[in-house]
């Protein structure tokens, strides 16, 4: 929901949308967009876990501006430098082009100004620094992680992607 007191920080570099259409969206055209804030629970490869209000545009809003085609199975998100996740697009599209944690802007605390987070993401797969939205179709069996580059899959996990467990139950 918005929020009058969430300030919507200018991005020094525009986001290029792909979908049926493709096109860019700098920080004027994100800041007409709705700001909501949303708690994402952030579960690191490590097991820990942690939940913290996150404010941005609904990943949903932003795409839209380049039409989702509606066989759309995955997003692709991509950094600056080029570090690439693959997300189911129920998950994706639910989640928000982060510009701000705890009330404050990214840029605030770390060297990014943008964040993908969702619900049901895991956290190496929360891009930092987003340059790129694109919406993939899959064909079924296509494996979404042959189109990541650099998320690290869990080390115990020996290539299998399940979810890691926590440490404690704390
Ligand atoms: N652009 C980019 N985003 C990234 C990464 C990265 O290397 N580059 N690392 C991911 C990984 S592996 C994790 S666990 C989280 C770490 O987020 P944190 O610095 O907030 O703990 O960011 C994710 N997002
Ligand atoms: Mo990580």
């Amino acid at each position: 929901m918005a929020d009058g007191d969430l300030h919507v920080p200018s991005l020094s570099s525009s986001i290029r949308l792909v979908g049926e259409e493709e096109t860019t969206i700098d920080g004027a055209a994100l800041a007409a967009l709705p700001l909501e804030e949303r708690e994402c629970e952030i579960v690191c490869a490590t097991g820990d876990r942690y939940t913290e209000p996150w404010y941005g545009v609904p990943v949903l809003e932003v795409l839209e501006r380049a039409s989702v085609p509606p066989e759309t199975t995955h997003l692709l998100v991509e950094s600056a430098d080029g570090y690439r996740a693959c997300v189911a697009v129920d998950t994706a599209l639910e989640g928000l082009l982060a510009l701000g944690k705890n009330g404050r802007p990214l840029a605030d605390a770390g060297d990014y100004e943008t964040r993908f987070v969702a619900v049901g993401a895991d956290g190496p797969r929360t891009v930092k620094d987003v340059a790129r939205i694109e919406a993939l179709t899959l064909e079924p069996g296509a494996d979404p992680e042959a189109y990541e580059i650099g998320v690290a899959p869990d080390p115990d996990s020996e290539g299998e992607s399940d979810p890691p467990v926590p440490d404690d139950a704390s």
